[in-house]
């Protein structure tokens, strides 16, 4: 952890990546291993069009599930750290690939949510974009006033991110002095590829995580442990 604090007391521009584990300690489930199953379902078996197409039940109900969680959670420690950590940092860039609001309740601005919000709802009719905090919709599967179905505003496999917050990413990533990469398996591209960019163009990169992860070998320092407990000592 030294030679982590060390390249953060020296950096003018850090790019955090964060990953379902730094939800995971506030109650979210992770999307692989075990804990991320939801019904023996893989991610990549439900987060797509094709899925929602020919059973917008079952997906709505996966996010149903998710979102009466994602509502009871509170931002834990590491949540809170990084929110610190940004007011301390002249350029400091937060890219998350969680769809939850837990940076935004422990005071991160401008988060660069690369994969949408689950508080959004977008119309496949009209396009009209709703949010919607209930924690569970009673309706499944829920539809828009002009009767179109509504879809979840994420981004599922085979889509494009939106394209002007993955530009920003992009862009922080390429003049990072220090890359975080927190909590994420880091196997989902084009996210992941934002680690290999950021090295290429001259950053630290430091990962954080519980488990090694494919991307461990090609990192100059791996902090290994609960976001909750190392984020708060790494920027105390
Ligand atoms: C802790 C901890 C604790 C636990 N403390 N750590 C290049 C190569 C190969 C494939 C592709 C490629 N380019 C594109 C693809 C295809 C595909 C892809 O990546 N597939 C791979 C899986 C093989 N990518 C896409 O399809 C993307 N779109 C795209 O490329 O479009 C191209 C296009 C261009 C132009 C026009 C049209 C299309 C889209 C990807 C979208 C991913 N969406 C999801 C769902 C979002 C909505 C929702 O939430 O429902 O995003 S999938 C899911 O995975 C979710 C996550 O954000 C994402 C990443 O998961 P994450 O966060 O890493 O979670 P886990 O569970 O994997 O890992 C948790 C980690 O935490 C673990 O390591 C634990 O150890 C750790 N941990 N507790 C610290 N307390
Ligand atoms: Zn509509």
């Amino acid at each position: 952890m030294e030679q982590t604090r060390a390249w953060l007391k020296q950096a003018r521009s850090v790019a955090v990546l964060t990953g379902a584990g730094i939800s995971a300690e506030s109650g979210v489930p992770t999307f692989r291993g075990k804990q991320g199953l939801w019904k023996q379902y893989r991610p990549e078996e439900l987060a797509n069009a094709d899925a929602f197409h020919r059973d917008p039940r079952l997906v709505w109900e996966w996010y149903n599930w998710r979102r009466s969680l994602i509502a009871k959670a509170h931002p834990n420690p590491g949540h809170y750290a990084l929110a610190d950590l940004a007011s301390r940092i002249p350029n400091f860039t937060l890219i998350s690939q969680n769809v939850d609001d837990l940076h935004e309740q422990a005071g991160s601005r401008d988060v660069l949510k690369v994969h949408g919000d689950i508080w959004q709802l977008r119309c496949l009719n009209c396009g009209r974009q709703h949010i919607d905090p209930r924690p569970a919709l009673p309706e499944i599967p829920p539809h828009c006033h002009c009767g179109g179905l509504l879809r979840p505003g994420v981004v599922w496999f085979g889509e494009e991110l939106p394209r002007h917050i993955w530009c920003k990413a992009l862009q922080a990533a390429r003049t990072a002095e220090l890359f975080l990469v927190i909590g994420t398996s880091a196997v989902v591209y084009p996210a992941a590829s934002l680690v290999h960019i950021a090295k290429r163009a001259g950053a630290h990169i430091v990962e954080l995580n519980i488990t090694e992860t494919v991307i461990t070998n090609d990192i100059d320092d791996f902090l290994a442990g609960p976001c909750g407990e190392i984020l708060p000592k790494l920027i105390a």
